[in-house]
């Protein structure tokens, strides 16, 4: 009965154990994945597009090869992600409709523009060193399938944070031009790399039930309390500041206190009025559109080939 099917769920996932796509699962536990694997999804997508604005611009050769690849495994990450969710039940058309129509979310961070070179080092030291910590954990989350493709992209993350980090060790070790403009990088994108871990612990309506069923395995607060511990010793080494007055050492909880996070911003982003929030959208509306043929033409390709086989 649905009782017992329910019990039995919950002692599973109490013991650790990875629910798999045909195992019994509460509808609400479905539902709670498939929001958080879609979303996790359509950031790593419309994640390409601040990144895809420096491609024709990268200042070498060989830091153009590195984007170039940087930006295919986020390509690859949003395959992987949209493949689990679909085990749940949802198809990538549905999912891929919601983000048009505005319905589906994607991660705050990806709203503000790459205004120079800097930034693509700041998103791999910055964004993806965030990303990576969100994301160990859930490589032990309770979905099987979600689980499995986190470990792949944990260690293309890994990757793209080492790259993102020696781009910033070398503009702060350039000339002053460059070093201020590694600074301004680090001033526009630490905040909102802060914001992406979510809201605080006790403004989480997801948190308590997610840590329940173990979808996650830590809280936003303590991953945000991790990353800033993480990070400001690597700001330091850079000889860059971070922008906030209010951090500081805190010997007895051995961590960094740091200063108020705007979240009246973070929710306005939320709500889709972050300063490129339109453009991104727009973009991901007008490949669809015109790529159209290329699914068409595959589409044909595949009938031929059956017809050919029959
Ligand atoms: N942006 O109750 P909670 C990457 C929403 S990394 C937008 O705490 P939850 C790599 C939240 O959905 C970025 N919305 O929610 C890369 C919820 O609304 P809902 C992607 C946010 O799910 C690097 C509401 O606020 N990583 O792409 C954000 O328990 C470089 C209440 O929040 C992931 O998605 C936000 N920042 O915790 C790519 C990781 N924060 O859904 C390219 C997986 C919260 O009820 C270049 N996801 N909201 O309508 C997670 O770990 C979780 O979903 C959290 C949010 C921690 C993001």
């Amino acid at each position: 009965d649905d009782a017992g099917r329910h019990a039995a769920f919950e002692a599973r996932v109490a013991a650790d154990e990875f629910i798999e796509p045909k195992d019994w699962m509460p509808e609400a536990y479905r539902k709670t994945l498939i929001r958080q694997i879609s979303q996790h999804a359509h950031s790593e997508i419309v994640g390409m597009l601040p990144e895809g604005n420096w491609l024709t611009r990268a200042p070498s050769l060989r830091r153009k090869a590195i984007l170039l690849a940087k930006i295919q495994d986020e390509c690859g990450h949003g395959l992987y992600l949209y493949a689990a969710a679909e085990t749940l039940g949802v198809s990538r058309d549905e999912m891929t409709e919601a983000l048009h129509a505005g319905r589906a979310k994607y991660s705050t961070i990806f709203n503000y523009p790459t205004l120079t070179w800097a930034d693509i080092g700041a998103i791999g030291w910055l964004v993806d060193g965030a990303a990576i910590l969100n994301q160990v954990p859930l490589q032990r989350t309770s979905y099987g399938p979600y689980a499995r493709a986190m470990v792949r992209i944990c260690k293309e993350e890994s990757f793209h944070q080492r790259q993102g980090y020696e781009s910033m060790m070398q503009l702060a070790n350039g000339t002053p031009a460059q070093q201020r403009m590694a600074q301004d990088a680090l001033d526009r994108w630490w905040w909102p790399s802060l914001m992406m871990f979510g809201p605080p612990d006790d403004n989480s309506p997801n948190s308590a039930q997610s840590m329940r069923w173990r979808i996650k395995r830590d809280t936003n607060d303590k991953l945000r309390q991790k990353f800033i511990d993480v990070t400001v010793p690597q700001a330091q080494a850079l000889g860059l500041t971070i922008p906030d007055p209010d951090l500081k050492w805190n010997p007895a909880r051995e961590s960094y206190d740091y200063g108020a996070i705007d979240w009246a911003e973070f929710y306005a982003v939320v709500r889709g009025e972050g300063p490129v929030a339109k453009d991104r959208i727009k973009a991901r509306i007008d490949a669809w559109e015109s790529q159209s043929w290329v699914r068409e033409a595959a589409m044909a390709h595949e009938a031929k080939r059956q017809n050919k086989a029959a």
